[in-house]
Formats: C-alpha cells, sequence, structure tokens
C-alpha cells in the first residue's frame, strides 16, 4: 500500500534537495524519495518477524505461539535476522580493509602504478603498536611487514584479531572473559551465516553472542584496517576547507561525481584530475576543466584529505544526476542505487562502474586495479570530457556551504596538547568540570522513510545547546555540513555556554567531521584514548558519551551499532527496529530488544535501542550522558556556571512548542 505523497519540502529539509525534487516531478522522474512514497515496506518484515532463510518458508509469525514450519521461535528468527544484517554489513566494510590491505602490500612491492606512502609518521607508529621493528628499516620494508600482518587478519583461523589490541585493557579482558574475541575476520563472517542456517543455532541470546564477535571483527579488524591504511596511503586527516551541497558542480567545467566508499581509485582520480594533459584535453573540449565533487563515504574520504568538495550524501545521488550538469558519475561499492542507471540514461551522464566486486546493467564498466591505478583514472577523465559535448540544459542550485572537516584523532590529539604534549586530557577536563556535558557521536545514512538530514540536524542542534560535543561521520556529517555546522565561529550562538568557551579557545567548529564509516573506528580511537588520558574511569563504558544513527538504513550501520555496544557505548537508532516485534499483536515480540538493550547492558555496559522520535531520542541521550556522570562523580550538569550561561533566546525558545522552535530556529515548515 502508498503512504501519501509528500511535498519535495516534507521529503527533505535541504533547499539544494528540495530544488531537484521539483525538477524530477516536472520531468517526471521518480527518485529513491518517491519511491518510498509509493511503496510501504512491509509491517511483518520490518518488525524482523517474517524468516525467509529456507524452501519450507518464507514463514511470518503473526500470532502468539506461532511458530516457523521447523518449530523457530520469533526470537530464534528476529537474532537470525539480526545477526545476518551484522555480518554483511562486517563483511561490507571488511572486504573494503582487505583491498586497502592489498593495496599497501602492492606499494610496498613497487607494484602499484602512482601511490606512495604519504604519512610515514602513521605508518611508523601503527607498526609499533604490532611490535613490527621500526628501526633502520625503509618504510616500504615496514609497510609490507603490516600490509602482510594485516592481510593475514582476514584468513585467520585461530588467536585474535590483532588491533584489538588497542582496546582499553579493561575492555580486552572482559571480550576475553566472555569469549568474544573474533579469532579471525573472515572465519567470524562465514559462522555467522553458518549458525543461521536452517537447522543450526537456536537460542537467540548464543545466536547474538557471535552477532557481538561478528560486529567487533568489523570496529576492531576490517574497518579499523581500512582506516589505518587510508591514513597511511593518503594522508592522515588535518584541518582543510571544504564545501558541501550540489551547489559544488559548476556549469563550465566537467563534473565528475566521485560515489562509493573505497578511496583507493577516486584519489587517483584526484591526482589525474591536476595533470596538465587532462587540464589541456578538457580545455580543448570547451571546458574551463575537470571539477571533482564527491557523494557518499568517497566524498568523505576525499574531503577530509584534498578538500574535495561533497555534492551531497546517500539520497543526493540521484538527486546530482537530476542537475543535467554531471558528465560522469564513478562508483566502487556500497550505497549505490541501482536506479542511477535509467535516470541517467534520461540525461547525458555517464555511470562508470570500476570495482570487481559490483556492475550495474547498462553501466560502462572500467574496471578498476591498483596495479594501474593512474592508467585507469586518466581514461576515467577522458571519458568524461569527451562527454561534455553531450550536455543539455542544466539546473545546478546555487546552494552549498564552507565547512572544516579533517578532525583525526591524531588531530584532534595534537590540537588540545600541542607537538609534546598531545593529549586528550583537556577535553576530559572540560567534561570534569561540566564545561562540556559530554559528547554523542553521530553517525550514519540518510533514509527516505523520514525527512531528509532532518533527524540528523535536528538532534545536533538541540545537543549542541545542551554542551554536547558532536562528533560526525558518513551521511550525518555531510548533513550538518550543508548546514554550515562545521565552521570554526560560525553556529556557536546556538551552542551551549560552556561547550562555545571551548570551542573558542581550542579553536574547533563545535561539530567535528571524523571521515566517512570505516573512520567510526577513529571514534573507538578517540573513546580508548579519553579512557587511557585519565579522569573518565577506566572503559569506554564509564565515558559520558553515546552514539546515535537517527537516519540508519543500511545493514553496515548495524555492524557498527552492534561494534559500538561490544565497546561499551550506549547506541541509539532512529527509524524503524529491526527486531521490534509487534507487541500489541504478539506478546513477548519484544525479546531481542529488550535483549540487546538490557540485556547487552548488563554485558558490555553498552546498549542498541531504536528510537523513533528525535525528541526521545535527545532526552535519553542526555539521561545517559548525565548517568554516567553521576557515576564517575562529576558535578551534575549545569548551564549557568559557564560562558554566557542562561542565554536568554535560547531560553525563551525552548519555552515553545516544538513545531514553532523548528520554525524559529531553523526555518523548518512549521505545520
Ligand atoms: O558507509 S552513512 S548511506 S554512504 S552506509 Fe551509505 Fe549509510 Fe551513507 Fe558510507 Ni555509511
Amino acid at each position: 500500500m502508498a503512504r501519501e505523497k509528500r511535498s519535495p519540502e516534507e521529503q527533505s529539509i535541504d533547499p539544494a534537495a528540495q530544488q531537484m525534487l521539483v525538477r524530477a516531478e516536472q520531468i517526471g522522474v521518480g527518485t529513491a524519495f518517491s519511491r518510498a512514497d509509493d511503496m510501504s515496506p512491509c509491517n511483518i518484515g520490518s518488525a524482523g518477524m517474517c524468516c525467509k532463510i529456507c524452501g519450507m518458508g518464507p514463514c511470518r509469525l503473526t500470532k502468539d505461539g506461532q511458530t516457523g514450519v521447523c518449530g523457530a521461535t520469533l526470537d530464534t528468527i528476529q537474532a537470525r535476522n539480526l545477526i545476518r544484517s551484522i555480518a554483511a554489513g562486517a563483511a561490507a566494510h571488511s572486504d573494503h580493509g582487505r583491498d586497502m590491505a592489498f593495496t599497501l602490500k602492492a606499494v610496498a612491492d613497487g607494484e602499484a602504478e602512482g601511490y606512495v606512502i604519504r604519512d610515514v609518521a602513521k605508518l611508523r607508529a601503527i607498526a609499533e603498536r604490532y611490535q613490527i621493528r621500526i628501526e633502520d628499516r625503509s618504510p616500504q620494508d615496514i609497510a609490507r611487514e603490516l600490509a602482510e600482518l594485516y592481510i593475514s587478519q582476514f584468513g585467520q583461523q585461530r588467536g585474535k584479531v590483532a588491533p584489538v589490541a588497542r582496546a582499553p585493557e579493561k575492555r580486552r579482558k572482559l571480550w576475553e572473559e566472555r569469549g568474544v574475541i573474533p579469532r579471525g575476520i573472515d572465519r567470524e563472517v562465514v559462522e555467522a551465516l553458518h549458525r543461521t542456517h536452517i537447522g543450526d543455532d537456536q537460542n537467540a541470546e548464543h545466536i547474538l553472542e557471535h552477532g557481538i564477535r561478528t560486529a567487533l571483527a568489523d570496529g576492531w579488524g576490517g574497518s579499523m584496517i581500512a582506516t589505518d591504511v587510508a591514513d597511511i596511503l593518503f594522508g592522515t586527516p588535518a584541518p582543510i576547507v571544504g564545501q558541501a551541497n550540489l551547489g559544488v558542480l559548476k556549469a563550465d567545467m566537467v563534473n565528475v561525481v566521485i560515489h562509493g566508499h573505497e578511496p583507493t581509485l577516486s584519489e587517483m582520480i584526484v591526482a589525474a584530475s591536476q595533470d596538465p594533459e587532462i587540464i589541456a584535453y578538457a580545455h580543448a573540449a570547451g571546458a574551463a576543466g575537470v571539477n571533482l565533487s564527491g557523494i557518499c563515504c568517497t566524498a568523505n574520504e576525499t574531503l577530509m584529505r584534498q578538500g574535495v568538495p561533497a555534492a551531497g550524501n546517500f539520497l543526493q545521488q540521484e538527486l546530482a544526476i537530476l542537475t543535467g550538469a554531471v558528465e560522469a558519475m564513478v562508483v566502487d561499492v556500497q550505497c549505490i542505487m541501482q536506479a542511477l542507471v535509467p535516470l541517467a540514461a534520461k540525461f547525458h551522464t555517464q555511470i562508470i562502474t570500476t570495482s570487481p566486486k559490483v556492475q550495474i546493467k547498462g553501466a560502462l564498466h572500467i574496471e578498476f586495479d591498483e596495479h594501474r591505478a593512474m592508467t585507469i583514472a586518466r581514461h576515467i577523465l577522458r571519458t568524461a570530457i569527451d562527454n561534455f559535448k553531450n550536455r543539455g540544459e542544466t539546473l545546478i542550485p546555487d546552494i552549498r556551504e564552507d565547512l572544516i572537516p579533517g578532525f583525526s584523532h591524531e588531530y584532534i590529539s595534537y590540537m588540545l596538547g600541542g607537538t609534546y604534549r598531545a593529549s586528550f586530557r583537556p577535553l576530559n577536563d572540560a567534561i570534569m568540570s561540566g564545561r562540556i556535558r559530554g559528547v554523542a557521536a553521530i553517525v550514519g545514512c540518510n533514509n527516505p522513510r523520514s525527512q531528509h538530514d532532518l533527524l540528523h540536524t535536528y538532534v545536533t542542534r538541540e545537543l549542541l545547546k545542551q554542551d554536547v560535543l558532536i562528533v560526525q561521520t558518513g551521511c550525518g556529517a555531510i548533513a550538518s555540513a550543508k548546514l554550515g555546522l562545521m565552521l570554526g565561529e560560525a553556529g556557536l550562538e546556538q551552542v551551549g555556554p560552556g561547550l562555545q568557551e571551548v570551542c573558542e579557545t581550542v579553536g574547533i567548529p563545535p561539530v567535528l567531521h571524523m571521515g566517512s564509516c570505516v573512520d567510526n573506528t577513529r571514534i573507538l580511537t578517540v573513546l580508548t584514548q579519553m579512557a587511557e588520558d585519565g579522569g573518565l574511569g577506566d572503559d569506554i563504558d564509564q565515558i559520558p558519551a553515546v552514539g546515535l544513527a537517527p537516519e540508519w538504513m543500511s545493514e553496515k550501520a548495524l555492524a557498527i551499532g552492534a561494534y559500538c555496544v561490544a565497546s561499551g557505548a550506549y547506541v541509539i537508532f532512529g527509524g524503524s527496529s529491526p527486531v521490534s516485534g509487534m507487541p500489541d499483536r504478539v506478546e513477548d515480540s519484544d525479546v531481542v530488544a529488550r535483549y540487546i538493550s538490557a540485556g547487552w547492558e548488563k554485558l558490555y555496559g553498552g546498549k542498541l535501542e531504536f528510537v523513533p522520535d528525535p525528541d526521545e531520542m535527545i532526552q535519553r541521550t542526555l539521561a545517559h550522558i548525565d548517568a554516567k556522570r553521576a557515576a564517575l562523580g562529576l558535578p551534575a550538569y549545569d548551564p549557568a556556571r559557564f560562558g554566557r550561561s542562561g542565554d536568554a533566546r535560547i531560553r525563551d525558545l525552548e519555552e515553545l512548542p516544538l513545531p514553532e522552535r523548528q520554525a524559529a530556529l531553523y526555518g523548518m515548515p512549521n505545520k
């Protein structure tokens, strides 16, 4: 059954997106927004109450006491569905990490055309963490040994995956006692599939315990490897000026949008776009040059390191094509909509697939090979330039915002303590004094089932007013960037008084862009360092911090949520819950939902909850932060103690009902 069709203003809060949604309507083409309106999700499947893992089903459990044909109970089915999603998410992140490790090996062996080791200091620092000897060795030698170690983590059968050694000591002991330390990355993903085959593991708690192990193989395994190697090869991010939103496309240039996740090819395209030969080729085609921009996590990767502007987040991939100004959209893996190809066919845009793992019928496939990366990148750019002459009418929204991305944990540490005393202690001190109430990581996807970017930015802005420092990754980060929340001084008047003082003193924006979705491991590293630097307990679960994915939609998000819980964090997802059950129709159908919240909290100190209402998300976040402060014996949060305490305007606005407050603060429609 279709739901009521929304207007562009109801579909997205982003005015650039709204312009393109109007254009889509005018020319009669569909987008993810209209498709979501046309197709309601299955209420049984979305509640985790459908089992389709064998040919006796699918079995839909909608009555009390009902089981599947094999006798599987509802909690078993929900646990199986959830762990299969976690395994798929872990597989996606980790396979990305594997390819990065292979690229590092090829670079070390001198076989990867165009790549160099850009961050030797990080290479040495990481190698030391694994007791790889660094004295009197060339970067290539060290890189070879590190690459071999990393490659071996995927197929390792016994023991512990190496990056786990970087977790706080207390956390490692807890994992050891519970037997959830991943033995090998691939092994845990495979075992998740085995356990959930018909007739295997049929105890929901036991299945979910392996869900934790599989998720840890992602966060403290494949994803961490992906981030490490990307930093070593392309540079550890540091603040840089960037821009975000569709207005970064240029009318007089060949626009090439790089979209997906792995930075290996996109970094090479960035390099090739500066090649004088390519620039001359673009001039000969009548263009002023080649203009690169990114979508999704490729955008985050290249924005953080090279300042390549972000054209948008997940829900803007189709909207970029709708401008009519994109000569080529170059995609690799993950979060790429099949709808791009039929949409591009209505314009001149060429969709170019590049991964040996991802082809889309109707797209041009130019396969990437790290051994010939520069040659391939040049070929792709020439193909895009050749397409410039086919461009028709364009409509590029004149909307873009500046931002300062690039807050790697190394940079934050340096920024807080300087070169010689790099440390997180000043951040801990600010939390201990109450200047900063706590920290929230607001991460993850867009989902057309909710208003594009609304939940991310609403939750972000409300928490900022409560003196909560925000770190962001993924599509959530791009949402805040587009709203101007990632600039040094900008927007500080809407930030709580204590946090404002800290931001002004240190010179940071109140919202820190920490990168792509694999870079959520940077947040793990920050939390570990905060625990180790003293004052906030000795483990991640004691830190007044919360993780939120307000607009989640991907399986990768579930894997991230689970590894953050296993690491001790309270994680709140917005939108719908894949394990909600229907307690009004089937009693006790939320057994798994309760287990991953209260049950996991007892075991790991972290919990996973699905909370659709943004005000409820904010309230639970603040309650958790305050409870953690109290448990540490820190003073209760008091906004009157610091800075321009009790900002009258904010207090007045807070008295207003939600729709009026949204309208006054953000110009949102007052419905
Ligand atoms: O890995 S936040 S929509 S782009 S899954 Fe995809 Fe979600 Fe965006 Fe990056 Ni992450």
